[in-house]
Order: C-alpha cells, then structure tokens, then sequence
C-alpha cells in the first residue's frame, strides 16, 4: 500500500495565529455555540473563511508594523500603530459533533474536553452530588462551548468592529442567529513600559520553539521543531511516548490544537509573599532579595534575563536580546546537580526542562513536548487600593493560549506531569532532594497543606519554601481545533 503523500506546506492555509501570532494589543475570545440551526451556521461559516487571517497575511501584516517602526526611528519620531484586525476560529469535540463530523482525531484531552480534565490537571473545586467535579471555573466554562472566534487588533475600537462584522455574519443576538454568544473575554496588552510584560511583572513570550522550514533563522539557543509538532499531519506529528504517528482524518492536515486557560494572578498576594520571603543570605538588601526571588521563582529576571546566565544580578539589556536571552541549556557546571544558578522547580525550567531531559544520564528528547504560547493578559493594572490592602480586589490575569499537534504531548502533559509533579525533574540519582512544585502554575486541587519546591535559597539548597497560596487560579479553559483553510471549507463549511 502506498502511503498517502502529504502536499507541501503552504502558510495561506495555516490559521494565522498558529505559528506567526496575531499582532495584538487587544485581543477577544468570543465563545460560542452553533445554532440552533446547524445548517445555517455552516453556510454563514463560508462567509466567514475568507476574513480569516493566514500565516501569510500575518507575515505580511508583521512586516508592515517593522517597516513603520524603522520609518519612524529613521525620522527621529515614535511609532504610531497601524491599523490592523486579525480573526481566527477553532472548534471543541461539542463543535465536530454538532457540525457532524463524526471522525475520531486522535487527541483523548481534546475529545474529553477541558471540563472533564479539570481534576486531573489539579483545579480546586468540589465534587457534586452526581460524583462528577465541579472546578471553580466561571460559568461560561463550565457550559458547552462549541468553539472561539478570535479577534485581535491595534485597539478596542478596531477589535470592537471588527467583531460586530463576525457577529452580523453569524446573525448573533437576531431573529435568525447561527450562532449564540456565551461570553466575550476581552484581554488587552499591559501598557506603558509593561508592554509583553505578564500582570506579575515578567517579560513574556520570549521562549518558543523554531517551526522548521518556516522560521528560518534561529536565534541562539532556540530549538528548531519539526513542524508536526505544532501541526497536525505533518513531520513528527508523533506520540510522545510511543513514538508511533498518529492517525487523524486527512482534513485534521495542518490544523493545531488550541488549549485555552483563564487564568487568575494574584497580584498584590504574589508581591507580598516575595517582600516577606526576601533572600538575604547573600547579604542582598530585602528589596534585591524579594527581587531575586521573584526571578528564582520564574527562572527569568522581570527584564527577561535569565538566571542560569545571570544568576546574581539582572542584565536588562539581555533580558530583551533575542541573541543572549534564550541562550542557555541549564548546562553550566553542576547546574545538574546544584541550584547555585536556577533552582531545578523554576517555572522555565519546569516547563521546558532543556538539557535536564536531553542531555545524558536521561537523554530523552523534548521535542514533542514543545507548545507555541500566544494569549494575552485581562483586566486592570492593579490599583492604589489594591497596592495598600495587599488583597486582589479586581480579576485579573492571563489568558494563557497554547497551539500543538497533541494536547496530551503538549499542554496537558506539561501542567500535569512536570509543573504539578514535585519529582519532577528526576533529580534523585544526583543527590538532590525533590524539587517540589513549579512556584508559579504547580497545583495541587483542593489541598490544605502549602504547596513546596526547594532551592530558591542558593545558600541553602534544600530548605523547602512553603508557597502560602496559590497565585495562578484557574477559572475555566477548553480545549479546541484550529482547522486549516481547506478544512474549514471542505469539511465544516457549507
Ligand atoms: Fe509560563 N510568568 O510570568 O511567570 N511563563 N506562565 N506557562 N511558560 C514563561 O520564556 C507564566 C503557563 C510555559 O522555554 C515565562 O517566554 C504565568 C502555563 C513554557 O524556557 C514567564 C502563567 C504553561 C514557557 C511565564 C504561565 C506555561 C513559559 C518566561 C500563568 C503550560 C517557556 C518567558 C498565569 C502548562 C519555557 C518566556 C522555556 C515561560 C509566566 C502559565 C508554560 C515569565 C504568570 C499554564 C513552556
């Protein structure tokens, strides 16, 4: 039997916000459900596709907002932004089985859906009287969703209407409505010099795999993932364990999962626990101590720097230098066996664990463990109240978004079998003591006891430190497809 050959990729079928990111500084996730005519809504579906963003258009777009930058530098000026809109859709099992796609697409996470992973991922919640858990979630997670429509935009003003085109589309909130809105979550870039930074502080989006044969040039330390491991039907698109490809229908051919996380951050908790618990040993003042917490916690300075290169004092000119700030491998002498420079439960090193992995005695490789991260942060910057009672008053956080070809590789495995794991890494047969939890997303459900890690005291490596709270909640997530262009309309449009 001949095997089917697979056409080459082409970015112009590939949802833009999978490999390229659509440029954002306010970004909506509108959730829905289909309906109530299904018929309908997939003949409104193909009026949507072509105001769908590509891969292509993205690079396009972001080549623009380049040019703009280096013709306002050049003239002595600030940027303006430009005006640009991006829209994408992905779909849960709840939408494949409405549309009447009955294929099986080989992702157990994905067809359970999040709701039904919620303990396994160690949520805080209870267990209903019917014995199913019940995670603290917000309501619209914790109904059907059918899928997400993602929009993003320079502003609010520009996502706003570019939304009510969506919404006129699908007829939402009309007589003949396709499509029924469950709940908007808008998320907005931080603003000023907080800009890609997350509500703790930290620069984000600074790790993320290289797609090969699209991102062409590497930056120093970054890995290079065949692209099967962000999409479905391509090189690699393996299971992590077995290594063995997995079978999907030929439409599942370069889409990716999306996992969706609403996630809370305790601001005003996370900064107090860190003024309190300032690492002193070193003969640092308590403010460069809680500082240097902070980055110990995370694995990175709040500039970027990280600490396996910088393990003493921020380098903020690193921190933002994509040839310095990604160049490490966890491979400094004994850095596997000491914390001297990160401790092993940081949160870079939890979820990525580098050479911890893939370098001897274990050397298994994390390649089909690598997700591409989007998201954005939502609600307010915390204020002058907030800061003076310690105490979040207002919702704030991330909405954390991971593309992979697999949730149960990707996503799923990362928050369970690592950042929740306190072996993890295996650390045993080097003398050191169990890492404990990752300081940041490591959960535990419902436990009373403080969650754990050591070796964020550097002179004293195997002190536990009892995390008092959790500062990242989660409040609701779902797990969902983000079909190519040709899927979307061979397959669920009409
Ligand atoms: Fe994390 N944070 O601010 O502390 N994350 N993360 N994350 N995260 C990273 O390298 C953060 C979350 C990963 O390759 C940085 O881009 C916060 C979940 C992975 O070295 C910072 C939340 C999951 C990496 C944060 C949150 C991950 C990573 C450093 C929740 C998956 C790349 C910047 C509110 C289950 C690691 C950077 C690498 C990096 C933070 C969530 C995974 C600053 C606040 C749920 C794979």
């Amino acid at each position: 039997m001949s095997t089917p050959t697979i056409p080459p990729f082409d970015p112009a079928n590939v949802q833009g916000d999978i490999l390229a990111g659509l440029p954002k500084r306010v970004q909506h996730y509108l959730l829905f459900q289909i309906g109530p005519d299904v018929r309908a809504f997939r003949k409104r579906l193909a009026v949507l596709i072509p105001q769908i963003t590509t891969t292509t258009q993205v690079v396009g777009d972001r080549a623009k907002i380049a040019e703009n930058k280096k013709a306002a530098a050049d003239a002595g000026k600030a940027p303006g932004l430009l005006k640009l809109s991006g829209v994408n859709i992905a779909f849960s099992q709840f939408g494949l089985t409405k549309l009447g796609i009955t294929d099986n697409i080989g992702d157990t996470a994905f067809v359970g859906g999040q709701l039904n992973d919620a303990q396994n991922l160690a949520d805080s919640g209870v267990v209903g009287s019917d014995g199913k858990f019940i995670p603290n979630w917000i309501p619209a997670f914790k109904q059907q969703l059918d899928g997400v429509v993602i929009i993003s935009g320079d502003s609010e003003l520009t996502v706003t209407a570019t939304q009510a085109i969506v919404k006129g589309i699908f007829n939402v909130g009309a007589a003949k409505a396709t499509m029924h809105e469950v709940q908007t979550i808008k998320g907005t870039v931080r603003p000023g010099k907080e800009k890609a930074h997350e509500h703790f502080g930290f620069l984000d989006g600074i790790s993320q795999p290289a797609v090969k044969d699209f991102d062409k040039c590497p930056h120093p330390g970054q890995e290079t993932v065949r692209q099967g491991v962000i999409l479905c039907g391509r090189e690699n698109d393996v299971d992590a364990r077995t290594k063995q490809p997995v079978t999907r229908p030929p439409w599942a051919l370069d889409g990716s999962f999306l996992a969706l996380r609403f996630l809370a951050q305790l601001v005003p908790e996370f900064n107090t626990f860190l003024e309190q618990n300032p690492i002193t040993s070193t003969g640092l003042t308590p403010a460069a101590g809680s500082e240097l917490l902070g980055a110990r916690l995370v694995g990175r300075w709040k500039s970027g720097a990280p600490i396996d290169v910088f393990p003493t004092a921020d380098d903020p000119a690193a921190g933002v230098d994509p040839a310095r700030n990604n160049d490490f491998r966890y491979t400094f002498p004994d850095d596997q066996t000491t914390q001297d420079r990160c401790p092993f439960a940081a949160h870079t090193r939890k979820t990525n664990p580098r050479a911890d992995l893939e370098d001897p005695p274990i050397s298994v490789s994390n390649e089909n463990r690598r997700i591409i991260r989007r998201g954005v942060q939502f609600g307010p910057e915390v204020t002058p109240a907030e800061k003076a009672a310690k105490k979040t008053l207002h919702e704030r956080g991330l909405i954390f978004a991971a593309y992979q070809s697999n949730i149960v590789n990707g996503f799923q495995f990362i928050q369970h079998s690592w950042a929740n794991n306190q072996n993890f890494p295996p650390k045993a047969s080097a003398g050191v003591p169990t890492p404990g939890f990752d300081a940041i997303i490591g959960q535990d459900g419902n436990a009373i006891t403080a969650r754990t890690l050591v070796g964020t005291d550097p002179s004293n490596q195997g002190a536990p430190l009892a995390l008092v709270t959790e500062w990242v909640i989660p409040r609701g997530g779902e797990y969902f497809f983000s079909p190519s262009i040709s899927a979307l309309k061979s397959t669920f449009a009409l």
